[in-house]
């Protein structure tokens, strides 16, 4: 049994059918997609749209999470008060994606499960309890088992932080798909998971980055965006992947940018 699970699309379109192309080639029994379908990119309601009509079961994340229940941003957001651009700006950027989806997407996006539990593996998009919270790439052996045991099952796979890992532990082993748009890892290519047989296998697709970034151009707070998709800038801060990635570079927490046009070529 060969199974596929595709997460944090993030709205691109563009790095979806890259991954679709591939998925082709991989031929799974099964494809999940991991949520966060929505937010930060040019198409979300064509991402939503390709979902339903490909079939693919899933779970709710984060960005799905606000576009039907807009106050989980101030939640998550009342402990860093120092980020209110941020938050003004995912807040903008919120309300055009929920213009774009209308309610018949959004009451989709609603009804998403928590998790889906298989004889073999467990998928949920950031920890069983919540869509926000989640260890970090780095956690601890003992966190990323305290984080996912209570699912009972071999193995675990989230989305969510946007960093692909196989993390073979006692008794579990601990997956992260990596994000189909807006990697964290240094590599802008598209991630996504294939289980064959009980295997994890991260794969990495290729797509029209600079495509995704046209089309962007022009919407609300299309510049952070741009930024991440084109540096894929691993996150320093230890809170949710856009969190970090907005801060580092866009808010200009630190004094080199790392938003910075590819150089031409010669
Ligand atoms: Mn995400």
């Amino acid at each position: 049994m060969r199974v596929a699970i595709v997460s944090d699309i993030h709205g691109n379109p563009i790095a979806l059918e890259a991954v679709i192309a591939d998925l082709r080639v991989q031929a799974p029994d099964l494809v999940l997609h991991g949520g966060d379908l929505v937010s930060g990119g040019s198409g979300p309601d064509e991402v939503v749209d390709r979902v339903q009509d490909l079939g693919w079961s899933g779970v709710v994340g984060n960005s799905d999470e606000l576009m039907f229940r807009v106050e989980a941003l101030d939640e998550f957001a009342a402990p860093y008060p120092n980020l209110s651009a941020m938050w003004g700006a995912i807040r903008e950027m919120g309300a055009r994606d929920r213009d774009l989806l209308g309610p018949e997407r959004i009451d989709w996006l609603s009804r998403l499960p928590m998790s889906v539990v298989q004889d073999s593996f467990a998928l949920v998009h950031a920890s069983p309890q919540s869509c926000w919270l989640s260890p970090q790439p780095q956690a601890a052996d003992a966190a990323l088992v305290a984080a996912y045991r209570s699912l009972q099952r071999p193995l675990v796979v989230f989305g969510h932080i946007h960093v692909p890992f196989v993390r073979m532990l006692k008794g579990i082993t601990v997956v992260n798909t990596g994000a189909v748009s807006l990697s964290c890892d240094g590599d802008q290519r598209a991630s996504y998971l294939l289980i064959d047989d009980g295997t994890a296998v991260i794969r990495r697709v290729e797509y029209d980055v600079e495509r995704e970034i046209r089309e962007l151009t022009g919407t609300p707070h299309a510049d952070w965006t741009i930024c991440m998709l084109r540096t894929a800038a691993p996150s320093a801060f230890g809170l949710h992947t856009m969190v970090e990635q907005a801060s580092a570079c866009c808010l200009r927490t630190s004094p080199t940018s790392r938003c910075r046009k590819p150089a031409p070529e010669a």
